[in-house]
């Protein structure tokens, strides 16, 4: 050892301030189903609001194509670490789809519900401000129907699991009702940032006092 070598001042790869903790960076987009891959013919398909909101709403596969579209170029993080840069999406804001119904003041979470079966739970305020939204494409093409196509949930500031595939509508709710996950034992709200994978990693109140397993 050389005189000036001390590991103690080895410079270090700084940290990529795009991966939260924990996470590593992949570019393959891998699958994570439970069950299989439903396959919903599009002549079928509708998209739903329902729960506490004053009057219902529903769209065809057609009518949810002609609701304005942006392009999305989120990152996004799966609980089971792996996290993925600059993936392109073209899809429906959230809050374009709130602005054709009322909410009840007591909605205060969502569950996303699914063909399939699948449900995750979140507040509505995480759903609100441009920060959500129902992609129908990937990366220029057609959603695949392994990664939820037609249409999917993408939370990007959430955990992935917290993106539904497959999405049928969104519930709203004045409790925050656990989904397929969250019953299992997963975080109620799944911060990447702050870890939360667990519900034990949960913050103390907010998530812990609504949980009805
Ligand atoms: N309907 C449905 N949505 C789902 C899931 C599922 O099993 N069913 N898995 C979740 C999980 S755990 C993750 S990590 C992401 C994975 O999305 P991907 O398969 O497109 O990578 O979808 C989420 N949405
Ligand atoms: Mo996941």
């Amino acid at each position: 050892m050389g005189l000036f070598t001390n590991r103690g001042f080895q410079p270090k790869r700084p940290a990529n301030p795009k991966l939260p903790p924990g996470q590593y960076e992949t570019t393959d987009f891998p699958v994570l189903t439970a069950g299989p891959t439903p396959r919903i013919a599009l002549t079928n398909w509708e998209f739903r609001l329902e729960g506490l909101v004053e009057e219902p709403m529903k769209w065809s596969w057609e009518e949810f194509n002609k609701l304005p579209m942006q392009d999305f170029n989120p990152d996004i993080h799966c609980v089971t670490k792996w996290s993925k840069f600059d993936t392109h999406w073209r899809g429906v804001n959230v809050d374009t789809l709130l602005e054709h119904v009322k909410l009840k003041p007591e909605a205060q979470f969502v569950t996303q519900f699914c063909y399939g079966g699948y449900t995750t739970n979140l507040p509505l305020a995480d759903l609100l401000g441009g920060k959500a939204f129902v992609g129908l494409q990937f990366e220029g093409q057609p959603l695949a129907p392994e990664h939820g196509g037609p249409a999917r949930l993408v939370v990007p500031h959430l955990y992935f699991w917290k993106s539904a595939k497959w999405a049928q509508g969104l519930r709203f709710t004045a409790t925050d009702e656990p989904g397929f996950w969250e019953r299992g034992g997963y975080s109620m709200y799944g911060d990447p940032w702050k870890e939360q994978r667990y519900r034990d990693d949960d913050d103390d109140a907010a998530s812990a006092s609504n949980i009805r397993l």
